[in-house]
């Protein structure tokens, strides 16, 4: 899963990738483009580690992108920016909720709209070229797809408006459009950037389905990154968090993106892999390798829970619970799957 960050000017983008991923930036390099990953925490994850002891455990990773500092000019600016986050999955949302000494009181629902707004001007010119293209073929002779003239049609009618494509879900993720992604389609976790003093909500309406809205003290959240494990805990006690930013982020993320986790395991490696929710057996192959999908005969599959009720993968088989699944068979969060298959 890859994680775009984003956000007008001194609103707290760094200190957050900081805080995300435990990175310290070195204060020369802080305006370059930063590429951060992380293992997701899973519990599930070091209990099967226990129980086969593999030579690699290997947890779900999410990537965090933070594009260099912009330019000066603002249309240069979000040009470079929505490049800069074409291969992610979703966007976080960076907007400035606390007041910088001598500078300007916060207008957190404003700036999101400022930067939201670049993202759809960009999207609309990408769409007005293509349309612009596919008019000049029909000149020639060529025949536009119909069906993708009307998908355009309708992202012209909706960033015309000045909305973003996310506002219309169905739409976003027409596979037709996907080679377009566009900026304003990718779901958007907004992170409202509080001062140390402040953990309210921020004045920011839940803005769609597509936007889930966080408020988060960056600057607090990025000394706890740096601090070790027990003084951390104490740390989130003294500021009545139970809960660090970066977990809270990561589980946020999967909702948004409606992602699930399954396993692998065995004595070399034990392994969490990130799928799509609803991801078929085959598409779930294919996320271990291009080989077993392609070579796909059956999946075995056991619930976690099963599993650990059993206390083995030999007492889980006696008690029936591990079963055969085909090409179609819907895996669910925490299944361990073992693939057949033949190249
Ligand atoms: N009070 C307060 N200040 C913060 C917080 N987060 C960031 N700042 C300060 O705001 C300033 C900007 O933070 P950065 O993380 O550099 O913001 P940025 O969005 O990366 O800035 P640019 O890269 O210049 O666009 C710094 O001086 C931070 O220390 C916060 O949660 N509370
Ligand atoms: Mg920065």
């Amino acid at each position: 899963m890859q994680l775009g960050i984003i956000g007008l000017a001194q609103s707290g983008k760094t200190t957050l990738f900081e805080a995300l991923t435990g990175a310290t930036l070195d204060p020369a390099r802080r305006g370059e483009t930063q590429v951060g990953t992380i293992d997701v925490p899973d519990r599930r994850v070091n209990l099967l580690s226990d129980m086969y002891r593999p030579k690699k455990t290997i947890f779900a990773k999410i990537q965090y992108i933070l594009p260099a500092r912009g330019h000066a000019d603002r249309e240069k600016d979000a040009a470079a920016l929505v490049g800069a986050v074409r291969s992610c999955d979703a966007l976080i949302h960076v907007v400035r909720n606390f007041s910088p000494p001598g500078g300007e009181p916060p207008r957190p629902l404003a700036d999101f709209r400022d930067l939201d707004s670049e993202l759809v001007f960009a999207d609309l010119v990408a769409v007005e070229k293509r349309l612009e293209r596919l008019e000049a073929d029909a000149k020639r002779g060529k025949k536009a797809d119909p069906e993708e003239l009307a998908l355009l049609g309708r992202c012209s009618e909706i960033l015309n408006a000045d909305r973003p494509l996310r506002r219309d879900p169905a739409l976003a993720a027409d596979p037709k459009l996907r080679g377009f992604a566009f900026a304003s389609a990718k779901p958007c976790l907004v992170v409202a950037n509080n001062d140390e003093a402040d953990p309210d909500f921020p004045n920011i309406p839940e803005l769609s389905e597509q936007e889930s809205v966080l408020a988060v003290r960056c600057r607090l959240e990025q000394e706890l990154s740096q601090m070790a494990p027990e003084d951390a805990q104490a740390f989130l006690a003294e500021y009545g968090l139970t809960e660090t930013a970066r977990d809270r982020m990561i589980r946020r993320s999967y909702e948004l993106l409606g992602r699930i986790s399954f396993f692998t395991v065995g004595e070399d490696e034990v392994r969490a892999w990130t799928v799509a929710r609803g991801a078929s057996a085959l598409e779930s192959a294919g996320a271990v390798h291009s080989d077993i999908q392609r070579g796909f005969i059956r999946a075995e599959v056991l619930a976690y829970d099963d599993l650990m009720a059993a206390g083995s993968y030999a007492e889980a088989k006696k008690r029936a619970a591990v079963r055969l699944e085909g090409k179609t068979y819907e895996v669910k969060d925490g299944d361990i799957a073992h693939f057949r298959f033949n190249v």
